[in-house]
């Protein structure tokens, strides 16, 4: 047998701040540990050790978390260390001179996955939690770590597993099989099929609420977007003047609203324009409505014209609200909200009123990701095989056991053995680095 190698990484987000833990995972990292000076003694607790490198000493927090019982199943010594990328790159040399080879990104967990330590859907929601940009995704993410998808995933796979096994049992007497018995299989069947119908349906709420929304800012030149825009994201992030035609390009920044970190998009006014800059400017804020989650549409209280090209969200299923702006000036949609930049409270108003419509309904969010969701497809398909084979037995028991691997490649194996090398390279190669 092939001995592991035992790996180092920096296993905090950036070089810099106070400390940096370098980890060190496999059969040698207290070997390699005690060769450097920092022997790390008892077990799960902090030792101050004396780190030789580059031919000083560095102070260091040294704790050894022997394996199996480790995040990755492995013997593993975190150095805790001053940070600063000159002294951690040189200690994680002094740890590959020693004989470490540096972590590839993910290695960690991907060890803690082959090391039966953590489920596929578990270590994904590891780099779900590293890169979640919502709190919704954070604690989406916190729920797959915790292994809820997986013991969802389990319980249908089990009463899958159920179907089969009484199927196939009297498949050697089929002249014993009844009408009701193949009944209520088949509602076995309907049922589990629902539940699956019923993630898949639910995994666009999860999707949106993992992305922050986009707030477009749009309307004719002049209507007070970019003033709005600034109002909104607290600062002058945004160049206004009273010229029509000043915001030529898009601008985005984040802002909270409640809970929820959205994206605001202040847009270059839309009309018909001569000069060829403001025309790709208009075709661009086109773009940004196409994309947006929400628009606010926006006029002036105190706007002469009438706009002909409102747009109306119907097509793309975008909301569009329609806002306008200048109240302090005058009042010509009363049927629309108002506001005015120039009124603190009234921007307040605003917010507030936002909040409620950018909030992602949580509660009908589905935790799985992509994959999962592919993987949910694939068994409806053999479910949906199976259901119309009851003529003869062996294909419906044939269909679910496809079924059940293909739902068992969401915790990251199946009957059919662990999944396949590049399903795994794909998932642990968008991990950085140390984790
Ligand atoms: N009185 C008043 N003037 C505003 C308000 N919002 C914007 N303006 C003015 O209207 C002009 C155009 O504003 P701007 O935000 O650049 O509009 P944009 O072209 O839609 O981005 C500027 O002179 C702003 O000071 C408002 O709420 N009240
Ligand atoms: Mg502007």
């Amino acid at each position: 047998m092939i001995e592991r190698s035992t790996i180092v990484g920096v296993a905090t987000g950036t070089a810099d701040g106070g400390v940096a833990i370098v980890r060190l995972s496999g059969p040698r990292a207290h070997a390699i540990a005690s060769a450097l000076g920092v022997e790390p003694g008892e077990p799960r607790r902090l030792q101050l050790r004396a780190l030789f490198v580059g031919g000083g000493v560095e102070q260091a927090l040294v704790v050894a978390m022997p394996g199996p019982a480790s995040y990755t199943g492995e013997d593993v010594v975190e150095l805790h260390v001053h940070a600063g990328s000159r002294n951690v790159e040189q200690i994680v040399r002094a740890c590959v001179a020693a004989g470490c080879v540096p972590a590839e990104p993910g290695a960690f967990t991907r060890r803690a996955f082959e090391h039966g330590r953590m489920s596929l859907e578990q270590a994904e929601g590891v780099a779900a939690l590293i890169g979640a940009k919502t709190q919704a995704a954070v604690d989406q993410a916190r729920r797959l770590i915790g292994g809820e998808l997986g013991r969802d995933v389990d319980v249908v796979s089990d009463r899958i597993a159920e179907l089969r096994a009484e199927i196939e049992a009297r498949l050697d007497f089929p002249e014993d099989v009844d009408a009701p018995d193949v009944a209520r299989w088949q509602e076995e069947l309907a049922a589990v099929t629902k539940i699956l119908r019923q993630w898949q349906g639910r995994y666009d709420a999860g999707a949106r609420a993992r992305t922050r929304p986009r707030v477009v800012l749009a309307g004719p030149p002049n209507a007070g977007k970019s003033s709005l825009f600034n109002a909104l994201v607290g600062y002058a992030r945004a160049i206004v003047t009273p010229q029509p035609g000043t915001t030529r390009d898009y601008v985005e920044a984040e802002v909270e609203f409640g809970e929820t970190a959205c994206v605001v998009v202040d847009t270059a006014g839309i009309r018909d324009a001569s000069d060829a800059i403001e025309r790709a400017g208009v075709e661009r804020s086109h773009e940004q409505v196409a994309g947006a989650d929400h628009v606010l549409w926006l006029e002036a209280g105190d706007a002469a014209e009438e706009v002909a090209l409102r747009p109306s969200g119907l097509e793309r299923g975008i909301t569009v609200e329609y806002v306008e702006t200048k109240r302090d000036l005058g009042e010509r949609r009363p049927s629309w909200r108002g506001v005015s930049s120039h009124d603190a409270a009234s921007v307040q108003a605003l917010r507030k009123w936002l909040q409620a419509r950018v909030a992602s309904d949580a509660t009908q969010a589905w935790i799985g990701l992509l994959r999962h969701r592919d993987a949910t497809a694939q068994a409806l398909v053999e479910l949906e095989a199976a259901s119309l084979r009851f003529s003869g037995l062996e294909l419906v028991a044939f269909h679910l056991g496809l079924a059940q691997a293909r739902l068992g490649e969401i915790r990251g194996r199946s009957s059919l053995g662990p999944v396949g090398e590049d399903v795994l390279r794909r998932i642990f190669e968008r991990f950085c680095i140390g984790k």
